[in-house]
C-alpha cells in the first residue's frame, strides 16, 4: 500500500499523486494526519447540518471546520504535532455536537459516515485510518474527481472566509454551505450529474466570499489606491511580512510602530502596501523579494525576522541559517518555526517576540532596487473608468488579459513571463495573486497613462477583477461578460486558485485557459464536462495561444 496519497496542488508527483513524500516536502506523517482532520471534519459536518436544521449554529465548530481546513491547504502547515492536537480536539467537538443535537430533540438516526464517530488516540491508529479512509478509497474516478474538486475549493474558500473572520466579518450561510458539502461528498448516492451541481455551488459561495473578504479587508482598510512601492531596502534592521492576512499585517505594523524595525512585505503580502491604513506608517519599507518559492534565496538575504501568516512556506535547506528567525501565526506552521498564539479574548497577537528578536538583526541585504506600481483594486479602476473605455473605444487598448493566479516552481511557468512579454503592445494585463511575479517586473510601459500591468491585489482580489468586468459590461452596453474584449490565461498551483477558478464558472466566465498543467484531480470525463459547458483549455506554447487568445 502507499505510504500517503495526495495530489491536490499543481506540483503533485508526475502530475498524478504524490506516494511517497509531498513534492511540497510534507511527510507522508503529515498527509496521512491532514486526510484523518479532513474525515472527521466531515463527521462533525453530518451533526452540525442537523443542528443548522433545527436553527442552531456552533460558532466554535464553525471556526473549527475553517480552520482545519485551511491549515491543509497546500504549504500551510507541516507541522505534526498542531495535527494531532487538532485531530484530540475533533473528537470533543463532535461530541459536543452530538450532545447538542440530542439535547435539542434532534436524532442521528441514518448517520452511517464513519467519521462521526471513529476514534483512535494514538499515532499509529490515526495513520492506519486515514490510509483506510482517503480519496482514493472512493473507486469511481469521476465522484472522486468531483468529490475532490469541492472539497479543494471548499479550502480556498476557508482561507478566506478565516481571513473575513479576523476582521470580524461571517456569514454563517457560508459556514453552512461548507459543512453541508462536506457532508455531501460522504454521500454515495449522489452521481455525477448531482456532484457537478455541488462543483458549481461551490463557485457561486466562492464568489460570496470573496466579496465578504474585499467587504471585510476595504471597510477596515479603505480601498487600495494607485501605490509605488519600493523594492529597496532601507538601513534599520527589518521584519518580512508573508502571507495572505491583513489583521496580522495590522496589527504587526502598530507594534513594530517606533521601535526602530521596519516591516517589508513578502509575495502575497504585497498588496497591503496598497492600502490607505498600512500605507500610512512610516517604517512601512515596501516590498522584498520574489513569489513564495523564491523564499530559500530572499530570506537568507534579508537578515532579520520572517513572519509567516499563511502559505506559502518552503521547507528550509539543509544548508541554509535562516530557520531561527521565522515565525509562524494562524494556520500556518512547521516543525522548527516559533509559532506565535492566537488572539484571545478580542486582544491583538503578540508580536513582541518577533520585535525584540528583529531588533538583534542586520538590516536586509539589497537585491534590487526601483519600484512596482499596484493597487488597481476595483474601486480604483472603476474611478479610471471613462479612460479605460476610452481607450478601448479609440482602439488603443485592443484587449485585455487577465494573467491572475500563483506562481510556482515548475520551470514551464516561463511561459507566463514570455506570454506577458510578447502580448502586442495594445493589450493590458489584469493580475491578481502571486502569479504576477512573472512579470510585474517587466518594463511595459503604459497606454494612454495606463499602466499594461494592472495588479488588482492577492489571489482573493481576482473579485475586483469580476467587478471590474462588471463595470466594463455595463460601460459597452453589453449582455454578456464573454462579449468583452477580456481573454482569461490563468495559472494555479493551490487550492484558492481552485475556489478562484470555481467563481468565475459561476459566474458564466467561458474559455479560460488554465495551466501549466491541467489539475491531475481532473478524470477525463470531468475535463470534458468543464471543456463542453465552459470551454476550459490547457495551455499549449507561447506563440500557438497568443494567437487564439488575440483572435477569440
Ligand atoms: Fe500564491 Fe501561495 Fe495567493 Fe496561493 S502565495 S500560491 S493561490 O498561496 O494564495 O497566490
Ligand atoms: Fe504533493 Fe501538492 Fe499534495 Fe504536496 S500538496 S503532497 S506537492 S500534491
Amino acid at each position: 500500500m502507499e505510504k500517503m496519497f495526495c495530489y491536490q496542488c499543481q506540483e503533485t508527483s508526475k502530475n498524478q499523486g504524490c506516494t511517497v513524500k509531498g513534492l511540497c516536502g510534507k511527510t507522508p506523517d503529515v498527509a496521512n494526519l491532514q486526510d484523518l482532520l479532513m474525515f472527521l471534519c466531515k463527521g462533525i459536518s453530518h451533526y452540525t447540518v442537523r443542528l443548522r436544521e433545527l436553527g442552531i449554529e456552533i460558532p466554535q465548530i464553525n471556526k473549527f471546520i475553517t480552520d482545519s481546513l485551511f491549515m491543509t491547504i497546500t504549504n500551510a502547515n507541516f507541522d505534526k504535532s498542531r495535527f494531532i492536537t487538532r485531530i484530540l480536539l475533533a473528537y470533543e467537538m463532535r461530541n459536543a455536537a452530538e450532545e447538542r443535537l440530542l439535547s435539542a430533540g434532534g436524532n442521528k438516526e441514518g448517520i452511517t459516515f464513519e467519521g462521526a464517530f471513529w476514534r483512535g488516540d494514538t499515532e499509529e491508529e490515526m495513520a492506519e485510518k486515514a490510509l483506510e479512509t482517503n480519496i482514493l478509497t472512493t473507486e469511481n474516478e469521476d465522484i472522486r474527481s468531483l468529490r475532490e474538486l469541492t472539497v479543494y475549493g471548499l479550502k480556498g474558500m476557508a482561507a478566506y472566509a478565516e481571513h473575513a473572520f479576523n476582521l470580524g466579518y461571517e456569514e454563517n450561510e457560508i459556514y453552512g454551505f461548507m459543512q453541508r458539502a462536506l457532508v455531501d461528498v460522504t454521500n454515495d448516492s449522489l452521481n455525477v450529474e448531482e456532484l457537478t451541481g455541488l462543483v458549481l455551488e461551490t463557485g457561486k459561495y466562492g464568489v460570496q466570499v470573496m466579496a465578504l473578504l474585499d467587504k471585510a479587508n476595504t471597510s477596515s482598510y479603505g480601498n487600495p489606491e494607485i501605490t509605488k512601492v519600493s523594492l529597496g531596502v532601507r538601513n534599520n534592521p527589518g521584519i518580512l511580512i508573508s502571507g495572505h492576512d491583513m489583521k496580522d499585517m495590522e496589527e504587526l505594523l502598530k507594534q513594530t510602530e517606533g521601535t526602530g524595525v521596519d516591516v517589508y512585505t513578502h509575495s502575497e503580502m504585497l498588496p497591503a502596501n496598497y492600502y490607505p491604513a498600512f500605507k500610512k506608517y512610516n517604517h512601512f519599507a515596501g516590498n522584498y523579494g520574489s513569489s513564495w518559492w523564491h523564499q530559500t534565496e530572499d530570506f537568507e538575504h534579508f537578515n532579520g525576522v520572517i513572519l509567516f501568516t499563511t502559505n506559502c512556506i518552503v521547507p528550509p535547506r539543509k544548508t541554509s541559517t535562516y530557520g531561527d528567525r521565522v515565525y509562524t501565526t494562524g494556520a500556518s506552521g512547521f516543525e522548527g518555526f516559533k509559532h506565535i498564539e492566537d488572539r484571545k479574548d478580542g486582544q491583538p497577537k503578540d508580536f513582541s517576540a518577533l520585535i525584540e528578536h528583529a531588533k538583534k538583526c542586520a538590516s536586509p541585504t539589497e537585491i534590487e532596487s526601483g519600484e512596482i506600481i499596484g493597487g488597481f483594486a476595483h474601486n480604483q479602476v472603476i474611478a479610471l473608468a471613462d479612460r479605460v473605455v476610452d481607450a478601448v473605444k479609440t482602439g488603443a487598448i485592443r484587449k485585455f488579459f487577465v494573467m491572475g493566479g500563483c506562481d510556482g516552481r515548475m520551470k514551464g511557468r516561463n511561459y507566463y513571463t514570455e506570454f506577458a512579454e510578447k502580448l502586442p503592445k495594445d493589450t493590458v494585463i489584469l493580475t491578481a495573486g502571486c502569479a504576477k511575479y512573472r512579470y510585474n517586473k517587466l518594463p511595459l510601459g503604459e497606454i494612454n497613462g495606463i499602466p499594461r500591468v494592472l495588479d488588482a491585489g492577492q489571489c482573493n482580489d481576482s473579485y475586483s477583477l469580476v467587478k471590474i468586468a462588471l463595470a466594463l459590461k455595463e460601460a459597452f452596453g453589453l449582455d454578456d461578460l464573454n462579449d468583452l474584449p477580456i481573454a482569461y490565461n490563468i495559472a494555479w498551483y493551490e487550492q484558492k486558485a481552485v475556489i478562484v477558478l470555481l467563481a468565475l464558472l459561476s459566474l458564466g466566465v467561458k474559455n479560460i485557459h488554465l495551466g501549466p498543467t491541467l489539475p491531475a484531480f481532473l478524470s477525463p470525463n470531468v475535463v470534458n464536462v468543464l471543456v463542453n459547458n465552459f470551454g476550459i483549455a490547457g495551455i499549449t506554447n507561447v506563440d500557438e495561444d497568443m494567437k487564439t487568445l488575440l483572435s477569440a
